[in-house]
């Protein structure tokens, strides 16, 4: 029997409406496989924590952490905490105390009315995009002088390391090799004249060791253009902490809303537990509700699964979103729908287990 051991962070806003519906999917598939087994652990961290203790996550949370195979994680940012506060000191912490420094966030079209690129299929709308998730912009580095004063000067500073930046284009190598598609390198060396040279230099160099992958580098202006004119010309792409953040929310956007939208946040070597969110945020005005879609949530567990190499359960759940796609009944109003998370959740355990 294999047991997966997962920490629960529901977090703040919708985060713990959508876990609850994820956490459904994969007790439903331990009730079919015998050989499959998944305990639970949740902590309670996240806004509200912050409000009553002053911090996101517990002293010795990350110790904790730890000790488990896999994070799931719904969603943090809440009014009343700077949302800086609560990003750094939960999410963005975990990822790099756990070193989790590679992002995978498929951008799939689901179904061919949730785009609103009317000419566009399912066929043109099918890339992974691969996020450093460690360092670039997102280092935090930086300073704030002279507040208050007219000489004020804020400096955020992008770090790009030889070894980061070369594991993560490794990485996204060997993974257009493993599917067999071409690769994409996202950047912006035309301006930044230091960080995307470098970049751009090492999407070459490693380059070398894969003459049998296709390649295409595009300024990421030009690539925001392309994604919504002609996302065909993407199938696995690499690219920085930032870009990678602002292209997946247009990937969502073309594929039918940050509510299909998911991320794991991946340690390869496993040394460290690896972290599955969806990739949307709180949603305080849809808080409380019980209308927030539980989609990019679930899909985050069939991320999981195929972390853990159970793709074919990982394949079952990814069939079984599209298919729900497919029944406007079942699906929340974001969607066009009218039913509620849990129902969209209790249908797709029905449906599962067809
Ligand atoms: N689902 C996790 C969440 O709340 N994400 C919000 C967010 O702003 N994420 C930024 C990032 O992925 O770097």
């Amino acid at each position: 029997m294999k047991t997966i051991n997962i920490a629960l962070i529901p977090g703040d806003g919708i985060g713990s409406e959508v876990v609850a519906e994820g956490v459904k999917v994969l007790q439903a598939i331990e009730a079919m496989d015998d050989s499959l087994s998944f305990s639970f652990t949740e902590f309670p961290w996240g806004c509200e924590y912050y409000l009553e203790h002053g911090k996101m996550m517990a002293d010795d949370g990350i110790e904790k952490l730890k000790s488990f195979d896999a994070i799931y994680l719904g969603a943090v940012g809440y009014p009343g905490v700077p949302d800086h506060i609560s990003l750094w000191d939960l999410l963005l912490r975990i990822r790099k105390e756990f070193d989790q420094y590679v992002n995978l966030r498929p951008v799939k079209l689901l179904n061919q009315s949730l785009t609103p690129l009317k000419s566009k299929t399912e066929e043109d709308i099918d890339f992974l995009v691969i996020r450093e998730n460690s360092e670039g912009e997102y280092a935090g580095a930086g300073d704030w002088l002279f507040k208050g004063k007219p000489e004020e000067v804020v400096l955020q500073t992008g770090v790009f390391s030889r070894k980061g930046t070369e594991r993560i284009i490794r990485y996204a190598y060997e993974e257009a090799r493993r599917s067999k598609r071409t690769l994409t390198s996202i950047s912006k060396g035309n301006a930044l004249n230091y960080s995307m040279v470098f970049w751009d230099e090492v999407f070459e160099e490693v380059g070398k060791e894969y003459p049998d992958v296709e390649t295409y580098s595009y300024l990421v202006d030009a690539a925001s253009l392309y994604m919504v004119s002609d996302p065909g010309r993407f199938e696995v792409v690499v690219t920085s902490n930032l870009f990678g953040d602002i292209i997946t929310d247009l990937g969502a956007g073309i594929t039918g809303g940050l509510g299909l939208a998911t991320g794991a946040n991946v340690n390869p070597e496993k040394e460290f537990p690896s972290m599955f969110e969806p990739v949307h945020g709180s949603a305080p005005d849809i808080a409380g509700k019980g209308v927030a879609n539980p989609l990019a949530a679930i899909w985050s567990v069939s991320q999981l699964l195929d972390f853990f190499g159970e793709e074919k359960w990982g394949a079952v759940v990814l069939e079984t979103i599209k298919s729900i796609i497919g029944d406007t009944e079942r699906l929340t109003p974001d969607l066009k729908g009218k039913a509620s998370t849990a129902e969209v959740g209790d249908w797709f355990v029905e449906l599962l287990k067809k």
